[in-house]
């Protein structure tokens, strides 16, 4: 079953659009941009918030970057798989993922050769679930439930996950 942060932190009422910008300090290309769109517009088709992408990272709601190591905000990064990425509760808005990992971004990571291949999509569908104000579920076919395994991909919201979120939006 679907939980909260403990005060149930969500972004405020009547909110209907957030926006998200990527850390300028770093390129990324047009397919990982994509990545995030999809998994952005997931949690959109069953909330009244849209996602949008912003073009100034100071102002936007959402900022987003794949860092290594400590990195400033107390939770390090500590190489190849353990922690993937860490989000923030409501309304931080900081999305941050760890660059040591074999992130897939185009292709089917059920069919990579890499043994720690982890699906980009799957893990920023789960982080944008705490960006929004969700904990993690107890059913494990649910994106938030804590734990998927390397070379799994796991994209499509579960019906706990869509009863968790509408909840709050
Ligand atoms: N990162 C943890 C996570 O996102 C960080 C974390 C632990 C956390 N407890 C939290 C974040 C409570 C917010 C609130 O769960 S992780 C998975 C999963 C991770 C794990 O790198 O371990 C995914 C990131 F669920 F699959 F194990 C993404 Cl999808
Ligand atoms: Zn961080
Ligand atoms: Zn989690």
């Amino acid at each position: 079953h679907y939980s909260f942060f403990p005060g149930q932190p969500r972004w405020p009422e009547g909110t209907q659009t957030l926006t998200y910008a990527f850390d300028p300090s770093e390129n990324l290309d047009d397919a990982t941009k994509q990545v995030f769109a999809n998994a952005f517009n997931q949690w959109s088709k069953v909330t009244t918030i849209t996602f949008t992408e912003a073009t100034s990272y100071s102002s936007s709601d959402i900022k987003i970057g794949f860092y290594s190591g400590d990195h400033g905000d107390g939770e390090a990064f500590d190489g190849v798989l353990g922690t993937l990425a860490h989000a923030f509760s409501p309304t931080d808005g900081r999305l941050h993922l760890d660059k040591a990992e074999d992130w897939v971004v185009n292709g089917d990571v059920t069919e990579s050769s890499l043994s720690n291949a982890v699906d980009l999509e799957s893990v920023v569908v789960h982080e944008i679930g705490h960006l929004l104000g969700l904990g993690h579920s107890s059913i494990e076919e649910a994106i938030m439930y804590p734990t998927i395994s390397s070379r799994t991909k796991k994209v499509e919201l579960e019906s706990d996950d869509i009863e968790g979120i509408q909840m709050l939006y």
